[in-house]
């Protein structure tokens, strides 16, 4: 039976806005901070169902509006084995999140419970956390709210990146099994990723310090605890790391300013030497961008695809050095984003596969493969090690020291990647390993293959809806004709490629567009965003 008075009494506390709707989205419910006070409360009893429907599995929650304005805040919830939530469940999310009234609400959750069917006599256990928006701890107590509603046994993880909770939810639901992740807390994340680095790079030569733009956020902290980790074997000069500072948060600064104006942000413009390499986390630390200045001051970004682009050829050397190369295969995941030269260079070296924008589809599709190399453009991935091939990792038998090293490394890889999500920080010691490796500045990484210049615009139309994709995104299906109409257009730009497809954060369409020149590209865009209009 539902608590109904525990629910009842709550519930009223916590009203829906009457003038609102809220959707769950790829990221989760994402909005203004201030009107999300009822989101929380419900979130924070689905949140206990759905712990109980998988049979008191740990679920993990992470408030947070990552690289958006400050005053945004959002909501996402996280399944136990440090994945997003399933798909089926996001459509419970959004119900229950418009449900008018407290009885309405009441209503929609008994009949989650009858059609799931979910036993409520299990228990629920869920771990939370926040980042640093000022919102944050007013929204926190309305999620508390809604495990006290329906009796979660909660444990606060304060205020850390969206990656150090999804690296806990999968600790604590693998402790004390045989695939253990790693201890349950910040310092064993800290520990973890670390240590492992430390082995990677043990007896080589330390690279010059790296430069880390924190977007004045919750980066800053777990990058500041990970430096004292690390100790020598990497130096980090931290910058933007005005966490309490009112609307410093992802200001001219950040992984999203990075990658959206392709520029470097103003606060390090003084700082950067030429040759110097950089990077940029996002607001909760699950995206990252690289970047430098060359000789001439002018800037480079090394993004998503490039990350995509050194780590993958890096694995598959390992893989071959292995002598594992006939057994196991390593993949690419990317979206429509990737810039088409990336696509190329990985192409003519490993499977590549194209899906739909997000983190979800990226993630399914890089499971198939043994090893499944993921990235967006936009600097948020990871890679999958499959269960059988870190199995074979752990116990195949080399058969020269050669092959043993490199499956050394492979293992080691395993622990330093985190491979529930995107992490930024985890990423960023993933690239550092290979520089080293490599003797590469971020010069020869930049030159590994040389972007196609290209422009993203967004267009405001009047129901965003109207406009349907197939194909990874890459066609239109409707409106009826449109899709003809990019195409005579992008036949006539050298390399020419367009895409247009609706936002699943923002109520805008998105047009994407590549060619030789940057002249062309924006000529491009502008055009195909002129159709759409
Ligand atoms: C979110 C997604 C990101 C995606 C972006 C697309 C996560 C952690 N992040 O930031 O993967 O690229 O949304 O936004 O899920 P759009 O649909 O507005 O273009
Ligand atoms: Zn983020």
């Amino acid at each position: 039976e539902l608590p109904l008075e525990a629910l009842r009494k709550l519930s009223d506390l916590h009203p829906k806005p009457a003038n609102l709707h809220f959707q769950y989205g790829t990221a989760g419910f994402r909005t203004l901070g201030s009107t999300m006070d009822s989101v929380m409360f419900r979130v924070g009893v689905l949140a206990g169902l759905r712990s109980k429907k998988l049979d008191g599995k740990t679920i993990g929650v992470m408030v947070t509006a990552s690289h958006n304005p400050e005053p945004d805040n959002g909501v996402k919830l996280v399944d136990p084995r440090g994945e997003m939530l399933e798909a089926s469940w996001e459509v419970h999310a959004t119900t229950l999140a418009n449900a008018p009234t407290t009885e309405a609400f009441i209503e929609a959750l008994s009949t989650l419970v009858k059609n799931a069917k979910i036993d409520l006599s299990k228990p629920a256990r869920v771990v939370y956390a926040r980042d640093t928006r000022p919102s944050g701890p007013a929204l926190v107590a309305a999620l508390e709210d809604g495990f006290k509603a329906i009796g979660v046994s909660a444990r606060n993880a304060e205020v850390t990146t969206t990656p150090v909770l999804h690296y806990l939810v999968k600790a604590i639901n693998t402790k004390g099994t045989k695939d253990e992740y790693g201890e349950d807390s910040e310092e064993g994340y800290m520990e973890k990723l670390s240590s492992a680095f430390k082995k990677l790079v043990a007896g080589k030569v330390s690279p010059p310090p790296l430069i880390v733009d924190c977007a004045n956020g919750v980066g800053a902290r777990a990058a500041a605890k990970l430096s004292d980790y690390l100790g020598d074997s990497l130096k980090l000069i931290l910058h933007n790391t005005a966490t309490t500072t009112p609307g410093a948060l992802n200001n001219a600064c950040g992984a999203d300013f990075v990658k959206t104006s392709q520029k470097i942000p103003p606060s390090l413009v003084s700082i950067l030497k030429p040759g110097q390499r950089a990077c940029s986390l996002d607001g909760d630390a699950d995206r990252l961008i690289y970047f430098y200045l060359d000789d001439r001051g002018l800037f480079h970004m090394l993004d998503g695809d490039k990350i995509a682009a050194l780590v993958a050829a890096f694995i598959v050397e390992l893989v071959k050095g292995a002598g594992l190369g006939e057994e196991i295969q390593v993949g690419v995941v990317q979206t429509a984003y990737a810039n088409g030269a990336s696509t190329k260079y990985l192409a003519d070296r490993l499977p590549v596969t194209c899906v739909s924008t997000g983190v979800k589809h990226l993630h399914h599709a890089a499971e198939r493969y043994d090893i499944g190399v993921y990235f967006e453009a936009n600097g948020h991935g990871t890679v999958l090690f499959s269960p059988e091939t870190t199995e074979k990792l752990n116990t195949h038998q080399p058969s020269t020291p050669a092959q043993s090293t490199a499956l050394g490394h492979l293992v080691n890889l395993t622990r330093l990647i985190n491979q529930t999500v995107g992490d930024a920080l985890s990423d960023m010691l993933l690239v550092e390993v290979v520089l080293v490796y490599k003797s590469y500045s971020g010069i020869e990484w930049d030159s590994l293959y040389h972007d196609l210049p290209n422009r993203l615009v967004k267009v405001v139309v009047p129901d965003r809806n109207i406009f349907k994709t197939e194909d990874a995104e890459r066609r239109l299906i409707s409106p009826p004709g449109l899709q003809q109409k990019i195409d005579e257009l992008v036949r006539r730009y050298e390399f020419g490629r367009a895409f247009v497809r609706p936002s699943g954060t923002e109520d805008v369409v998105r047009v994407y567009a590549e060619a030789t020149s940057r002249a062309q590209a924006d000529d491009l865009a502008y055009r195909v965003a002129g159709l759409v209009y």
